[in-house]
């Protein structure tokens, strides 16, 4: 691979949040550390670099550093960031990133992208403030990156700045992480249509995209192809001249970090502090930001229920929880404060005695050494989001667990429980199902903790933060022979002088062309795209030279065909392979073929048809087609999308194939396409000249079999397995011409563009 050697390379890391906070205080500028999964997250990767590679690469960090700064305070401001942060803040007024923050981030996206439809707004000016938020940061980058740089952006709030960046910079590497979960199809399409696609196109702005999951990626891929109309193969997408990946790096927790402090003497201090007030107690540990995702008011339900059902633990076990404020401010949240602190309140009154209290309650952010010695005291955790990316604290919980005792409790809801199998999975929404897990864990035998936990620890200790980021980066690296090699050539100046003198010498000689979209140029009516008496005159003198084999291979019917070209020299494949016809030879069919499948989907296809005006169906022997260029684009690009996914999930058990075709969907047997049919001509003699132009990927099929030295064209700018590129029909039939006549002359080129058969 590439990457090896990243001397000289710079990664440019932006997230919404610095890993600092600037804050005036008497006048003076303050830096703080920031709290938070993403904040925790990129530090420690940042502080793994030196070891990241031979050559380290050097890094930035942009984003917003937190607070209002005053003019004149900004040059400090970024003079600091940059000798001791290596930081590039981007500075906007307060009002300003309020209203994008607590506006479109937290009231529209987070409320849905965590499945709580009903907290999210949809609020027109929120959304404009997204915009422009995302668009200072473009500006802001600009001003930083250089061409060979990598950009590797971060989280929800920056969904847009992908494409932004790449509309600037069209060949920098970009890489997008998201650090929620990315919802299901349902949940996403409640995003009004121009946001939903505008955010889809944002995100694909990057090359390598990134999420917790493969649940969230498979829910991102999903949605694309609903929405924008692109399929994947195994996570890669195809957009025109680029290629996006789209894949799964589970983030880890500095795992040395945590082990270590765990054993350190200031921990150790912490945790004797600790154990003397907290009496023999057993204790279940809690700690989150303050956030209706992380399931606060459910568990502290499940904790209730458990002393309900269970009075033996009466005395015995202590929850202790601790809340680190955060997005305060928001309705919700205070709401929710309220509501936990009454919630504590009533569990402690109705249980609690004079030498015990239930829980005891936190609302505030605890130093690093505190918040391991938390870890290494509690016999429990208690992690139960209703929705989580990933959550680190359940990692970080097992990972500072230096005896390997201790019970990690994990929401299935959480990204974290794919990694953490042996801890115990419940269902957060069910407070009996709490309570029942509360008693597991506080009885499983030392011994089945240290096996779950040993288990476990191997696993984080191998995929810890530095691993993540390292196969992220590894991987944005490594995508890059992957779009050199994509493209296929301009069939240029120099191109085509090859082709048409290997052409001129050789005797025995293979064209196969594709007819719509290739020859000729898509009509509004199948029908109407008929050849006209310039192109008949062309195939007949290609096809009249004893030294050609000339085959046109179509999707068409075969009526069709034989009333078109029927009279020419030339062999003719229909509805893509299903039906052959050798010249001078009668139609005949490739193999028996079981067409019984057309009437139960041809219901399906017509009900498509009558919902959208403007479309319709054409049935063949072999295939049905649903034609949508005459239908409003939008409403018929959905439909066709809509119809994809239902035929797919029809013919799942049949042998047929359903084809994204050019404004058309269409359905037909499996085993024909184009390049079984052209392997009939190709294994008929050998030929010393072969060539082979198609519009669409079912002339790939072609493409494929054919020798590497055959000339194959694919016809309009797009990803192909064919040699050689062209724009479309015209400089086709430029090239046929040039063909026809077996000679040519200077005069046909125009030298002011690449390519000889574009005048
Ligand atoms: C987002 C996603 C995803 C918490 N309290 C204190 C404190 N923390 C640290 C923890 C942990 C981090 O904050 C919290 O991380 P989480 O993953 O649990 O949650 P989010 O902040 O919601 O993070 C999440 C994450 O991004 C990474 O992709 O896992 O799903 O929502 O590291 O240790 N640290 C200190 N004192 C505290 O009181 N020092």
């Amino acid at each position: 691979m590439k990457h090896e050697n990243h001397a000289g390379q710079r990664i440019i890391i932006a997230s919404n949040r610095l890993p600092f906070t600037v804050e005036r205080r008497n006048g003076e500028i303050e830096f703080t550390a920031s709290v938070g999964g993403v904040a925790t997250g990129l530090k420690s990767l940042l502080d793994a670099m030196p070891s990241f590679s031979s050559a380290a690469p050097e890094y930035v960090w942009v984003g917003w550093p937190g607070g209002a700064i005053d003019e004149e305070q900004k040059e400090e401001v970024r003079s600091r960031a940059r000798s001791d942060f290596r930081s590039h803040p981007v500075f906007f007024s307060e009002e300003d990133f309020e209203a994008f923050y607590q506006g479109f981030c937290n009231k529209t996206i987070w409320p849905l992208f965590h499945y709580f439809p009903s907290n999210a707004s949809y609020d027109d000016t929120y959304w404009l403030q997204y915009k422009k938020v995302n668009k200072v940061f473009k500006e802001s980058l600009l001003e930083l990156l250089r061409q060979d740089d990598i950009l590797w952006i971060h989280d929800y709030h920056l969904m847009l700045l992908p494409n932004l960046v790449r509309k600037e910079l069209p060949k920098l590497r970009v890489g997008f992480f998201l650090h929620i979960p990315f919802p299901h199809f349902e949940i996403f399409r409640l995003l009004p249509a121009a946001w939903r696609r505008e955010i889809l196109e944002g995100l694909l702005g990057a090359d390598l995209i990134g999420f917790h999951t493969h649940d969230y990626m498979e829910y991102f891929l999903r949605c694309v192809q609903r929405l924008l109309g692109y399929k994947h193969k195994i996570g890669q997408l195809v957009l025109g001249h680029r290629m996006v990946k789209v894949a799964a790096f589970p983030m880890g927790v500095d795992f040395r970090k945590f082990h270590g402090a765990a054993k350190s003497p200031e921990v150790r201090k912490e945790r004797e502090k600790l154990r003397r007030s907290l009496s023999d107690a057993k204790i279940v540990l809690s700690v989150d930001r303050q956030d209706y995702s992380k399931g606060i008011i459910h568990r502290l339900q499940g904790f209730e229920t458990m002393l309900e059902q269970d009075p033996r633990w009466h005395g015995k076990v202590t929850l202790l929880m601790v809340v680190v404020p955060s997005r305060i401010g928001i309705q919700d949240y205070e709401g929710m404060k309220k509501q936990i602190e009454e919630l504590v309140g009533k569990i402690n009154g109705r249980f609690g005695a004079i030498h015990w209290t239930p829980i005891i309650y936190q609302y505030r952010s605890v130093p690093f050494d505190s918040l391991v010695a938390l870890y290494a005291i509690s016999d429990v955790a208690l992690v139960t989001p209703l929705r989580d990316g990933m959550n680190l604290v359940a990692k970080e919980y097992i990972a500072s667990r230096t005896d390997l005792t201790g019970v990690l409790i994990l929401s299935e809801m959480a990204g974290a429980a794919k990694e953490l199998a042996e801890a115990i999975i419940i269902n957060p929404n069910h407070r009996e199902e709490i309570a029942d897990a509360l008693k597991t864990a506080l009885e499983i035998p030392r011994k089945e903790q240290i096996r779950r936990n040993r288990i476990m620890q191997n696993r984080l200790r191998r995929h810890d933060v530095a691993r993540w980021a390292t196969d992220f980066i590894k991987e944005l690296f490594a995508m890059e022979p992957a779009h050199d090699k994509f493209y296929a050539k301009r069939l240029n100046l120099a191109a085509t002088m090859g082709l048409v003198g290997h052409y001129d010498q050789s005797t025995h000689r293979l064209l196969l062309f594709d007819y719509d979209g290739t020859l000729v140029p898509f009509a509004s009516h199948p029908q109407a795209a008929k050849p006209d008496r310039e192109l008949l005159s062309l195939l007949h003198g290609l096809g009249a030279d004893p030294r050609n084999e000339l085959v046109l291979l179509s999707g068409r019917d075969k009526g069709t065909l034989e009333n078109w070209f029927g009279s020419l020299t030339m062999g003719l494949v229909a509805e893509h392979g299903a039906w052959l016809k050798e010249r001078y030879r009668p139609w005949t069919i490739i193999e028996p073929l079981n067409a019984d499948w057309k009437t139960k989907l041809l219901p399906t296809l017509d009900a498509y048809a009558d919902r959208v005006p403007g479309a319709f169906v054409e049935e063949k022997e072999f295939s049905i087609v649903w034609h949508y260029r005459n239908a409003d684009p939008d409403r018929a690009a959905l439909a066709a999308r809509e119809l994809t996914d239902d035929l797919l999930a029809f013919t799942a058990t049949i042998d047929v194939q359903v084809l994204q075709g050019n404004k058309a969907v269409e359905v037909r047997n499996a085993r024909v396409h184009k390049g079984t049919a052209s392997q009939r001509w190709l294994s008929k003699s050998s030929f010393d000249f072969i060539l082979a132009a198609g519009d669409d990927w079912t002339d790939e099929d072609t493409f494929a079999i054919l020798p590497e030295r055959a000339y194959s064209i694919r016809v309009g700018m797009t990803p192909t397995q064919a040699r050689f590129h062209l724009r479309g029909p015209e400089e086709v039939l430029r090239l046929l011409k040039m063909l026809s006549k077996s000679h040519y002359t200077d005069g046909f080129y125009d030298h002011g563009s690449e390519s000889p058969v574009h005048q």
